[in-house]
């Protein structure tokens, strides 16, 4: 990692790297400091504009939050089971063993609760690692609702009398709430649909869907927040006394959708061919000013056999460094066994597309030369 990046998140994860744990790749440390959210005029400010607009009054905003947190806040406070999945270096980027970039805003849910809030907004940039397709990016941003409520003055005020309508009341209240936020985010018909979902920390919990393009997109997390969670974040006296009720929405996802802007890495093109089209926060639509042609190169290797010796993500992530954001998106085609030795192969077909410019043949193939070679070095794969 270089140190070169000067801004002050940079400089906050570069203090803290431990060099040996560390798997945060140049191209995500260059953008750590970059705060789409409260850029001007970008799409994913004028998204959290409205939204902010579409709040009630009371709800405290918080858009300036470190997302270098503490793996003690962006799991364990949360109730994520020690091995699961989220915590390995192949989805979150690690600064040392016991800080990460944030994967989600929930990450401050407990903090915030600490310090009093009891009806906020945290908006925020946040860090996976990932597929690579028109919809998922290494960073994204997100907003996180929560809203606390006192058990009795609940029942009393709303006439509710057994837990289970506690439930209820508050499962209908959350979801009227969210539908009244993206209902006012988006003027038009939209066709939503909820799903029953999981996370450790709410209990029970859905995911809304929006149509857009003929497909349904996830835009959201949320559900009933978790005892556990209240009583690390208000203590047990207070957690027995409350419920709450708290969602997670992807403002990248949305801004695709309300501004037909069909590419996440458009949100970083620094192409004023792209900026100039937003700078009236009206709610106008994304008009393509290029639309080069896609390029496609495959790649087939060996995996390197033996269990956590590779993951997907991690020729993602390859990919992601050496072509940048001239890589539209990356499949997996095909994934065999061979009969005989039971080693792995996979084969992967690269789309690289520039938003900007048409990339020559030549420029592609080296591009592809340099992946080739980074994926023997890296990776510890035999190419085919
Ligand atoms: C969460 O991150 C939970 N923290 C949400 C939550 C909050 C649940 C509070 C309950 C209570 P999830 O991983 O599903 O959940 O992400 C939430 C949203 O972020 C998704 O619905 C999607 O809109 C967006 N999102 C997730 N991954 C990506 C990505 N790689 N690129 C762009 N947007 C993404
Ligand atoms: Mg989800």
């Amino acid at each position: 990692m270089e140190s070169g990046a000067a801004g002050p998140v940079a400089q906050e994860v570069l203090a803290a790297v431990d060099k040996s744990v560390c798997n945060i790749p140049d191209n995500v440390l260059a953008k750590v400091d970059a705060k789409l959210h409260n850029a001007g005029f970008h799409p994913i400010a004028t998204i959290k504009e409205r939204i902010v607009a579409a709040l009630p009054a009371e709800t405290v905003v918080v858009d300036a939050l470190s997302p270098v947190v503490s793996t003690a806040a962006n799991f364990d406070s949360l109730g994520f089971p020690a091995d699961h999945v989220s915590r390995s270096k192949s989805d979150t980027y690690y600064i040392n063993s016991e800080t990460v970039l944030r994967t989600h805003t929930s990450a401050h849910q407990v903090e915030l609760m600490r310090a009093g809030h009891r009806q906020y907004a945290v908006f925020g940039d946040v860090y996976r690692r990932d597929e690579i397709d028109a919809s998922h990016y290494p960073v994204f941003h997100q907003a996180e609702g929560v809203q606390l409520f006192d058990k009795e003055q609940l029942a009393a005020t709303h006439d509710l009398g057994s837990e289970a309508a506690i439930g209820a009341w508050l499962e209908a209240d959350l979801k009227g709430s969210l539908l009244k936020v993206v209902e006012s985010v988006f003027p038009g018909e939209l066709e939503v649909r909820w799903n029953e979902d999981y996370f450790p920390f709410t209990h029970p919990s859905w995911e809304l869907e929006v149509l857009y393009n003929d497909a349904w997109l996830e835009t959201l997390g949320c559900g009933i927040i978790h005892p556990d969670v209240l009583t690390r974040g208000l203590g047990a006296d207070a957690a027995k006394r409350s419920v709450g009720w708290a969602y997670g929405l992807g403002l990248d996802r949305l801004a695709m959708i309300l501004f037909n802007i069909p590419d996440v890495r458009l949100f970083w093109s620094t192409d004023e061919r792209f900026h100039n089209q937003f700078t009236s926060r009206e709610l106008v639509q994304f008009k393509p000013y290029s639309k080069y042609p896609p390029s496609y190169r495959d790649v087939s290797f060996w995996l390197p056999a033996g269990d956590g010796a590779y993951h997907v993500n991690d020729f993602y992530e390859l990919a992601r460094t050496i072509g940048g954001d001239l890589i539209e998106d990356v499949a997996l085609i095909d994934e065999f066994t061979h009969p005989k030795t039971g080693l792995v192969s996979h084969c992967f077909r690269i789309n690289y597309r520039s938003h900007d410019e048409t990339l020559t043949n030549e420029f592609v193939d080296s591009l592809q030369h340099k992946l080739r070679i980074a994926v023997v070095a890296d990776l510890g794969v035999e190419l085919r």
